[in-house]
Order: structure tokens, then sequence, then C-alpha cells
């Protein structure tokens, strides 16, 4: 059983070493300063790091040999962070405002902001291409997750879905495909990817799987209880907004309550695949309790 104390620390620890390996890729590129900034001005905003403590999590769950190879998990939050500029940029969502600070076209301007997603997308491949503590098999099979992940069978995809879904009402098993390919897919590129360099069993990753894709569903229906009942601030977006009551959410297909009953439906399901992963002890278990009772 993992206390609080021990989550705090294996979070803050990772956190850190991952937010030192951004820096230090993104600071030594020589490239247009315009475009560098716009870059780091995103990737240090002060997300909170989540798809990479799962990757560092899922590792640690089958191996405790130090993980040198951390350009997955840089490379996933760099991808994260794209999708997150170009979500905020007017042809989408049209945010002002994200993590509480001007969005990336707000600071900069959209043709910036436009052109640093691509990049921090683009870039994100250099970087496990020329991971030195990777083999050519892991760089090949590691690309080849994330672009399934994050392209057009997966967060793309799911972009795409809710774009068209926006406006119209959808069932719950619509609702469920959109975030299992928007927010799930990136989450069960970190727990996979993090599982296979850990040297998990084919097997053990199958189980994974349907814990990435439950703790995906767990996550949303989470944002979408704080959307409601969070505090002012503290999530970054207005209580009861416009944009909150023209959202498809669980809320508003279920009810609060049965928002809450499915959550806790979704917290047993993925901590039944966890004990079918053998991964019962692991962090991945108090990560799971973490997202569904997360204040922001
Ligand atoms: C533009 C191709 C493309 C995709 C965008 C992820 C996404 C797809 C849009 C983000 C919109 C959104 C608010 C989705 C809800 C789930 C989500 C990904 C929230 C943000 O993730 P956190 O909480 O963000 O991990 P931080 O700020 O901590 O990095």
């Amino acid at each position: 059983m993992i206390v609080q104390q021990e989550l705090n620390d294996f979070i803050n620890t990772n956190k850190e070493l991952i937010q030192h390996e951004l820096r230090h890729h993104l600071h030594q590129l020589d490239v247009p300063e315009r475009l560098k900034a716009s870059m780091i001005y995103s990737i240090q905003a002060g997300g909170k790091r989540l798809r990479p403590v799962l990757f560092m999590a899922s590792y640690n769950a089958y191996n405790h040999d130090l993980n040198k190879a951390l350009s997955p998990a840089v490379a996933l939050e760099m991808i994260h962070t794209y999708s997150l500029i170009h979500d905020d940029l007017p042809a989408m969502d049209d945010d002002d405002l994200r993590r509480g600070q001007p969005t990336n076209h707000k600071k900069y301007d959209e043709a910036t902001a436009i052109l640093a997603g691509d990049a921090l997308l683009t870039f994100s491949f250099e970087l496990i291409i020329n991971d030195p503590h990777l083999t050519d098999q892991q760089k090949i099979h590691l690309v080849q997750l994330l672009s399934e992940a994050s392209g057009p069978k997966g967060m793309v995809a799911g972009q795409i879905l809710d774009i068209e879904a926006e406006k119209k009402a959808v069932s719950l098993e619509e609702l469920e495909t959109i975030h299992t390919l928007k927010t799930g897919e990136l989450f069960r590129y970190a727990i996979r990817s993090g599982a296979y360099l850990g040297e998990a069993t084919h097997e053990q990753i199958v189980h994974l799987d349907e814990f990435a894709h439950y703790l995906g569903l767990i996550f949303q229906v989470q944002d979408d209880i704080l959307d409601v009942t969070g505090e002012p601030g503290k999530t970054g977006k207005p209580v009861g907004s416009d944009e909150a009551n023209e959202k498809n959410t669980y809320v508003k297909l279920l009810g609060l309550e049965g928002a809450i009953e499915k959550k806790k439906y979704y917290v047993k399901k993925a901590n039944k695949a966890l004990y079918d992963a053998n991964a019962e002890s692991s962090y991945l278990m108090s990560l799971a309790d973490y997202f569904s009772s997360r204040d922001h």
C-alpha cells in the first residue's frame, strides 16, 4: 500500500526530472528566436505533467532500475502541449486563457502559435530518434505507438469528432468514444510505452491498455464534475460558463449524481485491470485514485 506522502514524492521527483529534460532540450535549440520563445512559453506555463508521471509509474511497476530513457515522456508532454496550443486557437475553442495565463496566440500571434504547435509535434519524434538510451528497435516501436496515439487514428480523430459533436446531442457511447480518442489515447501511450521499456509482458500490456482506457474516462468524468463543482480559479476555467453549458458532458447526460456513479464504475474497472496486469501495488493504482479525486 503506497501512502499519500510516498505518492507525492514520486510525482514531485518525476515532475522535476521531466521539467529539467524539457528545459534542456528546448533551450539548446538553435531555431528562430520567436519560434523558440513561443514553444518555451507554453511548455513552461505550469502543466501538471500527468502523462510523463504516468509513463514513469508504468515503467516503475515492472522495473526498479533507473529509467534513463526519458525521451518518450518528454516527447509526449510536447505533443500534449502542441494539442493545447492548437485547441485554444480561434478556429477551434478560441480561448484567451490557459492555466490562468494568456494562450499562446494571445501572447504571440496566430501564425506563431500554429507554428509553435507544429514544431513541438515534429520535434518530439526527433527526440526519440536521437535518444542514446534507446535501441533502434525500441525507437521504431515508440515512434509507431506515439504516432498512432496522437495522429488521425488517435487524438486528432477525437478532436474532429468533438468539433462535429458540438451543439448537437450525443449518446453516452459517442461521448466515451470522443474522450477515449481525444484524451485517452495519450494516456494509453504513456502507460504502454513505460511498461514496454520496463519490460512488461505482452499480456500485462494488454491489461494495462484496459486500465489506461478507464483512466482516461475517469480523468474526463472528473473534468466534467469539476466544471460544475470546482472552485473558480482552481480549474483554470470559469464554473458554469457558456462554454461549459454548451459542451456535451457526463453531467449533462447523466446528472451530477449519475456522473459520480459512472466515475465509481470506471474506478472499479481500472482497479480490476491493474490486478490483471500484476500492477496492483504500483503507483498506477494510487494515480487512478488521484485522478478521480483531483480538484483541478
Ligand atoms: C488540436 C489535434 C488537437 C487536439 C486537441 C487534448 C485536446 C485535443 C484538447 C484539449 C481540450 C481539453 C480541455 C480536453 C480535456 C482533457 C484535457 C486534455 C485536459 C488538459 O489536460 P491536463 O489537465 O493539462 O493534463 P495540463 O494543463 O495539466 O497540462
